[in-house]
Formats: structure tokens, C-alpha cells, sequence
């Protein structure tokens, strides 16, 4: 499809595991072939939770050069940072006003965020999904690669595109969710109903994109499994062999009926051992790479600058477009 337009962001919140790797980035990285990408660090989310105002500003370079790292040609595709164009801020004020409170406060994210952060239940973390709405619909987007827990978010945005182009005659193009049919929810390695999350306190539920090889083993090796000892997909009876047959056809680059094959006849212990290598050696070179693009700190800087740039033209269009629809007087 000629001319489509693509919008994903990441939050520079913690260390990103494997789950945000198969969930997002992966899935990411065929569209740039097609269409016309903006991938932001989503830093202004960030904020929605306490963060060490240092640690946001490192992991805000490390995630953009892991994006790099990981195959994202910031050539082809709009690389920045939400914080630089400041029009997400503002076209969120915008939105705020066709936006219910009813409506985020029946968000899931925020319900749980609420619980997890009771001390901390600050309007940003509501606003989130708005902010968020503004990101997708500022570039016109018109597909959204993300996880699955993110479904929710992406459907307000819809109904939030619609509800304006309503109002004030058509302005935004409504977005659709990109989902993967395997590995849009990867779950803990120590409970596997649950998600994967950088933000898990048990630092053996999560495989982190920075984890050595020994680390990665090591988890895989401690992954609960399910009673029994075939290696078969079955989500619901086996969570947990499910699970790590979606982590293993993901890095292996092959089907989950393929990796069920591959290990058919085999024991928990040799498959697990697989999947950790497997995992392993898949992330080395882009552990090197990241590491490597971290360092030429001129390379990075050009690279955010020039896409700042490029996202800031694209998201200006889209607000002046809005602002003219609500009235707002924009000089003569
Ligand atoms: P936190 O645990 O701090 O809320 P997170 O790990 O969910 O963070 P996000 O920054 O919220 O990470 O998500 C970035 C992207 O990764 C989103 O598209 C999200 O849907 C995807 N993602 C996150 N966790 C998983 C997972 N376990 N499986 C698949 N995709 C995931
Ligand atoms: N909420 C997302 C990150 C995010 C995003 C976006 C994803 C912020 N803005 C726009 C897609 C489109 C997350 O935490 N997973």
C-alpha cells in the first residue's frame, strides 16, 4: 500500500525486555519496507510515573540507539523524541476537551497503574491515553504496531479521531492497531499467564535486552514449566512450554509449528537450554551494535536532531489544521 503512514513509541521507563522486543520493535521492522514510520521515545509518558531525572535522560539515548541497533534505519524511518516536538502537548490539550473523564478512568492500564503507584495517582497517568492519542493522530497514522496491551489505548484514540472529525468536520485519520498474532504477549517466565514487564520486581520473570548470555541461560533454565513433558503449543493447558515455543520461533526466525516440531521428543531441560541460547545469541550483536552507536554520541545527536525536525514539519501541519477547526486565532 503506497503512502500508508505508520506510528509506534516506546517509554524510556526501565530496561526493555524481550517481550517489548517481540511485541514492538520486531514487528516494526518489516513496515519500514512499506510505509512511511515515525518511532518516537515516549519520554513524556515516561513522566507519568517517578523517574530519576538522569537515569530518563540516558535511557532516552539508549533506547533510540537500540532501536538502531535492532534494525530501524533512521534514514528511511523518523526517529525522535516525543519531547521535542512540542505539539504532541499541545494537540493534547486539544483532545482533552472531546475526551470523557468516565472514559480514562475505565482504562485498565490506569486502573492498574493506579494500584501500583498508589501514592502517585497524579492527572498525567490519567491523561495518559489522550497524550498517546495525540502522538498517532498528529502524523495521521494510520496503522499502530504495538502489544497487546496496548489495544485499549489505540481503540480511544479511534474513538477520540472520530468524535473530533464529527464535531469539526474531517481532520484526523483513524488509526488501526497492528497486532500480532504470535507474540503480541509474551508472558513472565515465572508466571506466564501474566505479562512480561520491565517493571516486574522479580528480576527472573523478565530476559532483559541487556542480560549477558549467562543471565539469559540462566532464566530460561528457571522458566516455570507445565506438568507433563511434551513440548506442545497450547496456551491455556501449557502456559508456560507455550510460552517459551512463541520466545523461541520468534528469535529463531521460525514458526511456533515449526519450533514444536524441532523439539518433539525431546525433554523440558534440553528445550529450555535451547531457547536461552537461542535468545542468547540473537541479542549479542545487538547488544555490540547498541553499545557501539551509544558511544558516537555525534551520530545519535544528528540522527534525533534530523528526525525531530522531520516530526516536528509533519506534526506542525496536523495542528494548525486543528487549531483552524476549533477556532483558534492563529494571526493574520
Ligand atoms: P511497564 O511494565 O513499565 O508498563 P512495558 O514493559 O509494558 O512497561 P511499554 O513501554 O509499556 O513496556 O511497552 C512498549 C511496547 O512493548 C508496547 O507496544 C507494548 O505493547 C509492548 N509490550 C510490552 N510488554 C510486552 C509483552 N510482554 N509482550 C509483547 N509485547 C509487549
Ligand atoms: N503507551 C505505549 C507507548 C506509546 C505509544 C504511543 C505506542 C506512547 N505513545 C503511540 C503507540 C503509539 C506503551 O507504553 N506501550
Amino acid at each position: 500500500m503506497e503512502g500508508k503512514i505508520v506510528y509506534s513509541a516506546i517509554q524510556p521507563s526501565g530496561n526493555l525486555t524481550i517481550g517489548n522486543y517481540v511485541g514492538s520493535i520486531r514487528n516494526w521492522l518489516a513496515m519500514q519496507e512499506e510505509y512511511e514510520c515515525f518511532f518516537a521515545m515516549a519520554n513524556m509518558h515516561a513522566i507519568t510515573v517517578r523517574q530519576e531525572p538522569a537515569e530518563l535522560r540516558r535511557r532516552t539515548l539508549e533506547l533510540a540507539a537500540l532501536y538502531i541497533a535492532c534494525g530501524i534505519d533512521p534514514e528511511r524511518c523518523t526517529l525522535y523524541v516525543q519531547s521535542q516536538v512540542p505539539q504532541h502537548a499541545e494537540l493534547a490539550w486539544v483532545l482533552n476537551t472531546v475526551t470523557y473523564v468516565g472514559e480514562m478512568e475505565r482504562m485498565t492500564q490506569f486502573k492498574d497503574k493506579s494500584q501500583k503507584h498508589a501514592d502517585n495517582i497524579n492527572m498525567g497517568l490519567m491523561d495518559y491515553p489522550v497524550l498517546m492519542a495525540a502522538d498517532i493522530l498528529l502524523y495521521q497514522a494510520d496503522f499502530v504496531p504495538v502489544g497487546q496491551d496496548q489495544t485499549q489505548h489505540v481503540e480511544i484514540t479511534r474513538d477520540i479521531a472520530i468524535r473530533f472529525n464529527n464535531r469539526f468536520g474531517e481532520t484526523f485519520t483513524v488509526p488501526k492497531a497492528l497486532i500480532l498474532k504470535q507474540g503480541a504477549k509474551i508472558g513472565s517466565l515465572q508466571e506466564p499467564a501474566k505479562k512480561m514487564s520491565k517493571s516486574d520486581e522479580n528480576p527472573n520473570a523478565s530476559v532483559y535486552l541487556t542480560d549477558d548470555k549467562d543471565a539469559i541461560v540462566r532464566k530460561f533454565k528457571r522458566a516455570v514449566t507445565d506438568s507433563g513433558s511434551e513440548i506442545r503449543y497450547a496456551p491455556d493447558e501449557k502456559p508456560g512450554i507455550s510460552n517459551l515455543l512463541t520466545i523461541y520461533a520468534a528469535f529463531a526466525g521460525k514458526t511456533v509449528e515449526e519450533a514444536e516440531k524441532e523439539f518433539a521428543g525431546k525433554g523440558y531441560g534440553e528445550f529450555k537450554l535451547a531457547v536461552g541460547e537461542t535468545v542468547a545469541d540473537k541479542l549479542a550483536p545487538v547488544q555490540a551494535e547498541q553499545a557501539r552507536i551509544l558511544k558516537d554520541k555525534g551520530y545519535l545527536g544528528g540522527v534525533l536532531a534530523l528526525g525531530a525536525e522531520r516530526a516536528f514539519k509533519a506534526a506542525r501541519k496536523t495542528l494548525s489544521k486543528v487549531y483552524r477547526k476549533v477556532g483558534f486565532y492563529q494571526g493574520e
